[in-house]
């Protein structure tokens, strides 16, 4: 039971929680009774009553390198009092440069040339403006349509929510932008169920990108983005096969093929990005959140060559693609970046991610048969275990969990409906691991 006894107070507590409208909450809900954190190291929160929870989220999937990493908080602060700011627009700082360079040696080949910017969101609508903007110039404009895929997540901007999938996201904002359309989602529980990894049915949801192209002409459709695997809508690996054969389709009829990576890169799948997992070269690789450990805001968009080179083309004295931010490559975020890849580096992450992942499948599978649980899915350091929901509450399993883990059982996780998601920082152990589990086994039990 939840020990509502008097605890000494880490820090501060705010009596007045009525101004601050938090987003992607349920802001009633959160302030009748708060989850609050004051402090994070490695794999566990601080809470302002100075519990220790263990992170199975990474935050928000975006520490995998676990919290307090000194050498990130130590460039960060090196940083801010050498440089704190420098425009991007006509000025450089080296940093910015550095880091691009970085960041394309470990996509994979042809991925040469990155596009900073501050979040998910922005990523994926540079992205989609990217790719409207190539085919202009090059001389293919009626590619305006852009399509994405049911369940997808691309972040809150309006072209992000256009081909975002997942209906609580649209339903509230009118048209969003003309001339979208979506691929199915990869998801048959039927046949799927329980799957550790890819699984085996399911490479002819891609097939449905022919029918597109029938439906709208090959010569109307600018791109397609997908995740390779979706996250924010309780995690569903791509099936075999699929990414593959969505990059044939859009090769043979011209359509530029997107992937937003940005929970699948730096380390979740076990590579630095899912493409390489998967052997699939996309013409745009989005990606953010893991990029600095979650310690400063930033994304991107990674962009092929022959993308990039069309540009270049003009006189010189004129903007190529005139978009961009205030905070495009910021200082602070360049010093996270540069310190956080040193780590993911040093420490080897993404292979340990990849070495973990059978222990972590195997862990996860054994919640199966506990009450409600229907399907569990798993790839990378990264699971979906979706609960049956309550008599006409949707959600409210799930968020019965959210809390029971936070309150009574000293665990985050993420939640998306009745879905628990785990999405540990790679530096988890396989102790930590079982611990998790234990706990998510009890915050199982206790919604039933
Ligand atoms: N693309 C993908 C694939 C994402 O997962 C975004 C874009 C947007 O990123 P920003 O930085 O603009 O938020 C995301 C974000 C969850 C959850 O609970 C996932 C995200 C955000 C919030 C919650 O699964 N992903």
């Amino acid at each position: 039971m939840l020990d509502k006894s008097p605890r000494p107070t880490a820090v501060n507590v705010p009596n007045d929680l009525a101004a601050h409208w938090m987003p992607f909450t349920a802001n009633r809900a959160f302030k009748k009774n708060p989850r609050l954190l004051a402090g994070a190291k490695d794999m566990h929160y601080i809470t302002i009553d100075g519990r220790k929870i263990i992170d199975a989220a990474s935050g928000m999937w975006c520490c995998n390198a676990g919290h307090g990493r000194s050498q990130i908080a130590e460039a960060i602060g090196k940083q801010a009092a050498a440089l704190d700011y420098a425009p991007p627009f006509q000025f450089g700082i080296p940093q910015a440069f550095e880091l691009a360079s970085r960041i394309a040696d470990l996509a994979p080949d042809g991925l040469d040339h990155v596009f900073f910017c501050n979040s998910g969101s922005e990523a994926a609508d540079t992205a989609l403006k990217i790719a409207l903007a190539y085919h202009q110039i090059n001389g293919q404009g009626t590619r305006t349509r852009l399509i994405g895929r049911e369940r997808g997540y691309h972040g809150v901007g309006f072209g992000g929510t256009s081909v975002g999938g997942i209906v609580g996201n649209r339903k509230m904002f009118g048209t969003l932008l003309a001339g979208v359309d979506h691929l199915p989602a990869t998801y048959d529980r039927e046949k799927q169920a329980f799957t550790k990894g890819e699984p085996e049915y399911g490479a002819h949801f891609a097939d449905e990108l022919e029918r597109l192209v029938n439906l709208h002409g090959a010569s109307t459709i600018a791109a397609v983005i997908v995740e390779p695997m979706a996250g924010s809508t309780g995690v569903l690996p791509a099936p075999k096969g699929y990414l593959k054969r969505l990059r044939e389709i859009t090769q043979k009829h011209g359509i530029l093929l997107i992937f937003d990576e940005v929970i699948t890169g730096y380390g979740r799948l076990g590579y630095a990005f899912a493409a390489e997992r998967y052997g699939v070269l996309p013409d745009m690789l989005t990606f953010a959140k893991g990029i600095t450990n979650g310690a400063a805001p930033m994304g991107g968009v990674i962009v092929r060559d022959t993308i990039h080179d069309a540009f270049m083309s003009g006189p010189e004295h004129v903007v190529e693609l005139t978009h961009g931010y205030t905070y495009s490559a910021h200082p602070i975020a360049c010093a996270a970046g540069l310190a956080t890849l040193d780590i993911y580096r040093e420490e080897k992450l993404f292979e340990r991610a990849n070495k973990l992942e059978p222990k972590f499948a195997d862990a996860v599978m054994s919640l199966k048969g506990l009450p409600n649980v229907v399907d569990i899915r798993t790839v990378g350091l990264t699971a979906g275990i979706d609960l049956a929901p309550r008599a006409d509450l949707p959600g409210k399993r799930g968020f019965d969990g959210l809390n029971s883990a936070f309150h009574d059982n000293d665990l985050m996780l993420r939640i998306a409906g009745d879905t628990l998601a785990l999405t540990p920082p790679l530096i988890v152990t396989e102790d930590q691991i079982g611990e998790i589990i234990d706990k998510v086994g009890k915050v199982i039990r206790a919604v039933a």
